[in-house]
C-alpha cells in the first residue's frame, strides 16, 4: 500500500513505465468519479428543487429569464428579421400545431373581440382590416422543434392597426394577450415585439386566404419570435402589464422566445 501511492505522489520522471500506466490510470479513475458524482448531485438537486416557477425548475427559468433580458436590448424597431425574394417562398408550407383549432369555426361570425382598457370590447371582422395597409412579408418561419421555412404571409401591421383604432391606452400596457376563441391555445407578447414593424395581423398566406389549418381568418406573424408564439386563429386580444397566460410557457418553455 505504502508502495501504491509513493507510485501515485512520485515525480513521473522517477517512475518506470508500468507505474506510470498505473499513476495515470488511477488519477483518471479519480476524475471520473469526481464529475460523475458531481454531475450525479447536481442532477438530483435540480430533480427536487421546488417546481414553484411554471413549468421549469427556478434554475431553469432563471436561465431562460437572464437570455430574455439579455435578448430585450438587443431588439429594437431597426433590428429586422432577414426578409427574403418572394420567389424563396415555399408554396406549401408545413401545418404544425393544431391547439385551439381542432375546433370547428364559426367563420360566418368570427370577428376578433379586443378587449379595452375602458372594458368595452371592439369586434373587428378581417374586411375591417382589409381597409387599412397590407403588408407583405417573406421570411425564414422558425419552430423551436428545429426546423424552419421561408413562407410568405400578408396583412396589417400590428402597430398600423393599433394606430387606426386608436388603442393609445390600451398599447401603454407591457403585454398582449392573444387566443384562440375556444381559449385552447394562448400567447402572451411583450409590447415591444408586437409593435416591431415586422409584426403583422395575417390574413393571408401566398396571395390567398389562409388555409384554416394555417390560422383562417386571422392569425398572428411575428418573425422576431419563434413560431410558438404566431397563434393561429386569433378570437380575443387584451392588455395587460402582467404577463399573460402562455401555453408553451406553461410547459416550460420560454416565455420571450425570441430571435
Ligand atoms: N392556435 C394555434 N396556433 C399555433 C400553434 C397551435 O398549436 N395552435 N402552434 C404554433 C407553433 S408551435 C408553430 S411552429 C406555428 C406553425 O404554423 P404553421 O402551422 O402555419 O406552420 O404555429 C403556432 N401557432
Ligand atoms: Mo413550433
Amino acid at each position: 500500500m505504502a508502495n501504491f501511492f509513493t507510485t501515485i505522489f512520485a515525480k513521473n520522471s522517477k517512475l518506470s513505465t508500468d507505474q506510470l500506466i498505473l499513476k495515470k490510470t488511477v488519477i483518471s479513475f479519480f476524475f471520473f468519479f469526481l464529475f460523475a458524482g458531481a454531475a450525479f448531485w447536481g442532477w438530483k438537486w435540480l430533480r427536487h428543487e421546488s417546481t414553484s416557477a411554471k413549468g421549469t425548475r427556478p434554475l431553469l427559468r432563471n436561465v431562460l429569464n437572464t437570455n430574455e433580458s439579455i435578448f430585450k436590448t438587443f431588439l429594437s424597431g431597426k433590428n429586422l428579421a432577414k426578409e427574403y425574394p418572394l420567389s424563396k417562398a415555399v408554396s406549401n408550407p408545413r401545418v404544425n400545431g393544431y391547439e385551439g383549432i381542432r375546433s370547428p369555426l364559426d367563420s360566418a361570425n368570427w370577428k376578433m373581440n379586443v378587449i379595452l382598457q375602458s372594458g368595452d370590447t371592439l369586434k373587428i371582422t378581417v374586411e375591417d382590416l382589409q381597409k387599412l395597409p397590407k403588408t407583405d412579408i417573406v421570411f425564414d418561419f422558425k419552430c423551436i422543434e428545429g426546423w424552419s421555412q421561408v413562407t410568405h404571409w400578408a396583412g396589417v401591421r400590428f402597430r398600423d392597426f393599433v394606430k387606426a383604432f386608436g388603442l393609445t391606452d390600451e398599447t401603454a400596457k407591457k403585454y398582449v394577450g392573444l387566443a384562440t376563441p375556444d381559449n385552447g391555445y394562448y400567447v402572451g407578447i411583450d409590447m415591444p415585439c408586437i409593435m416591431h414593424p415586422q409584426t403583422i395581423l395575417c390574413y393571408e398566406m401566398n396571395g390567398k386566404p389562409l388555409p384554416l389549418n394555417q390560422g383562417y381568418p386571422l392569425r398572428l406573424i411575428i418573425p422576431v419570435k419563434y413560431g410558438i408564439k404566431h397563434l393561429k386563429r386569433i378570437g380575443t386580444m387584451y392588455f395587460d402589464n402582467k404577463r399573460p397566460p402562455d401555453y408553451w410557457y406553461e410547459r416550460g418553455y420560454d416565455y420571450f422566445s425570441g430571435l
